[in-house]
């Protein structure tokens, strides 16, 4: 998928890359998925969605498209779920380098790998907060440490790895799991106190990988694998909202759209996510100047760049 669009059809001087403040990498690969295939074409169908969204987000009365948003170019490459990793962890991290908010839509969870370790490479101690109806925590599955099923397995070996929304995993899983910073789907049903709770376990350098089967299915049907009993819309929104304000969200996915021709609202909604996600994040961003309460996160604000930038200039 080559495209000459913008996102959302956004005016090209919000689309150039040099004034961008947020990069979107599409990742179309879906080569690992057990059940329905499809998610190779999630990235087409939400991008084609965010093309008749309305760009004013009423909640954060703000229009987060004018800090510039740079659709780059899809990375397709398939020949292994080894080099997709690779090409996924070096297309994000030479983004990251340039200082931008870097966000990918997939595609199957194993994309997730190749960004989070970019990530995980860029920012001190990194959260990765991941919310999925799966653990996704196997070492290796049909063969392969890059299957979508073992797509958390590094995160949770290199990253404070928090899961929110599981709902079905294989009992090995047990194993690798860390069951405080498991937040199970049957759990939330019965407290409401569970976002703070979220919230607790989190660093301050949060990267959010958003499985939209984390969903429930009533909400969004079109994934590979749809669970019952998955988080509606206005607790989804809720928890992400607190964790953009509260913390320093460094970059986000989201993946697992797999869309069916017949049902477009699933499509449309992972665009008003994604861009939901977007407003939280520069809405948020420009409430904390104002407040001039930025500073006394700094500590914890700081990340890995300035080294990367002291290697470009010897390097190139
Ligand atoms: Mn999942």
């Amino acid at each position: 998928m080559k495209t000459n669009k913008t996102f959302a059809n956004i005016p090209e001087e919000y689309a150039k890359l040099e004034h961008a403040k947020v990069v979107l990498i599409p990742v179309t690969y879906d080569e690992t998925s057990t059940w329905q295939k499809g998610a190779d074409k999630g990235p087409e169908a939400l991008l084609k969605a965010a093309e008749n969204m309305e760009l004013y987000d009423i909640e954060t009365d703000f229009e987060v498209y004018k800090e510039g948003i740079y659709l780059a170019e899809t990375v397709e490459e398939k020949s292994s779920p080894e080099t997709m990793v690779n090409t996924v962890h070096q297309t994000t991290k030479s983004y990251i380098k340039k200082n931008k908010f870097v966000t990918l839509i997939g595609g199957e969870h194993s994309i997730s790998i190749g960004s989070i370790r970019a990530f995980n490479e860029c920012f001190n101690n990194l959260t990765v907060l991941q919310i999925d109806a799966h653990a996704d925590l196997r070492k290796e599955y049909e063969g392969t440490p890059f299957n979508h099923a073992c797509a958390m397995y590094e995160a949770n070996q290199t990253t404070n790895l928090i899961q929110v929304g599981i709902r079905s995993m294989d009992v090995s899983e047990k194993l690798e799991m860390n069951e405080d910073k498991v937040f199970f789907a049957h759990d939330l049903a019965m407290n409401e106190y569970w976002i703070d709770e979220v919230i607790e376990q989190l660093t301050n350098n949060v990267y959010i990988t958003f499985d939209l089967d984390a969903l429930d299915p009533s909400i969004l049907p079109s994934t590979g694998t749809p669970e019952p009993g998955g988080l509606l819309y206005y607790e989804t929104l809720e928890l992400l909202k607190k964790v953009f304000e509260q913390k320093n969200v460094v970059g986000f996915d989201i993946v697992e759209l797999c869309p069916n021709p017949t049902e477009k609202s699933s499509d449309f909604l992972a665009a008003k996510l994604y861009y939901k996600m977007l407003s939280y994040k520069f809405a948020g961003e420009n409430d904390e100047d104002i407040d001039g309460d930025f500073e006394s996160e700094d500590d914890d604000y700081s990340n890995k760049l300035s080294k990367h930038k002291n290697h470009d200039e010897y390097d190139y």
